[in-house]
């Protein structure tokens, strides 16, 4: 459901703003920000502190925090980049609470969103984002191929997000990808379990940064899933579930 409403949308965005307007409004500034490189610092915490207003599988989580008080203050509480949902269908989000958040600040911005078309990694660049998702599970493996190019290409990094070894092993191409996420939740019943990060860790080439996502909320699930070579800590629920989601961020770095 997700995705055909997807395509949809970009087919109408595309009709507003087409792709030889997008273009000319590339953010090109002088040296992109490498979420690899801010995953990797061990002076950060290796947490990607998530902007998400709601979800298929949780309804509202948050419906009032301001984008520019929660980023900033993720940012400055320790969290090593950024993760901004600009689905509104289904997640609340929307593109221009990608351009606020790049304007408060200074870390790695990854635009989350379901990626099928060539326009959004394109859009991705011009909002300001450092990084896009593209999700195994709704992508080919030369889909993710010629997005991921393409993004290389604009100097965005590509996290593929995957769920088990076959999707992996589809999708996985140095040329497109330099971040996999394991997405701890199973897409068609929600449930959560650490333990696909757990048993998926050793199956990811060491070239790639590991990053862990959904369903983290304590010190503990961070550093066991440390301790298995994760670098990256993707979360949104356990931070946006509270009023003030940057002081929940504070009190976990
Ligand atoms: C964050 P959580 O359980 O901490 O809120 O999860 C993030 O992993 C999740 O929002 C997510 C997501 C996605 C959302 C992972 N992959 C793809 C939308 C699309």
């Amino acid at each position: 459901t997700i995705i055909a409403h997807k395509r949809q949308e970009v087919a109408t965005r595309q009709s507003l703003v087409p792709v030889k307007l997008l273009e000319k409004s590339l953010y090109m500034p002088a040296q992109p920000l490498s979420l690899r490189r801010y995953l990797l610092r061990d002076d950060l915490s290796g947490i990607i502190a998530e902007f998400k207003r709601k979800s298929p599988s949780k309804g509202i989580i948050n419906a009032h925090a301001p984008v520019e008080r929660t980023t900033l203050g993720y940012m400055q509480a320790g969290a090593s980049a950024l993760s901004v949902l600009t689905d509104t269908e289904f997640f609340g989000g929307k593109n221009e609470d990608l351009t606020t958040a790049r304007r408060f600040n200074f870390c790695p911005i990854l635009r989350k969103d379901f990626v099928v078309d060539e326009y959004q990694v394109i859009e991705a660049k011009s909002l300001g984002a450092d990084a896009v998702l593209l999700i195994a599970a709704v992508l080919s493996g030369e889909e993710v191929l010629r997005l991921g190019r393409l993004a290389k290409s604009l100097g965005l990094e590509v996290l593929l997000e995957i769920h088990n070894a076959e999707e992996l092993d589809k999708t996985l191409h140095p040329d497109a990808v330099s971040l996999v996420g394991v997405n701890n939740r199973n897409l068609h019943d929600f449930s959560v379990s650490l333990d696909t990060s757990g048993e998926l860790a050793q199956r990811i080439p060491d070239e790639y940064v590991k990053v862990t996502e959904s369903g983290l909320s304590t010190a503990a699930d961070i550093e066991a899933l440390r301790a298995v070579g994760y670098r990256g800590f993707l979360m949104g629920e356990t931070f946006m579930r509270h009023s003030r989601p940057e002081k929940a961020c504070a009190a976990l770095v």
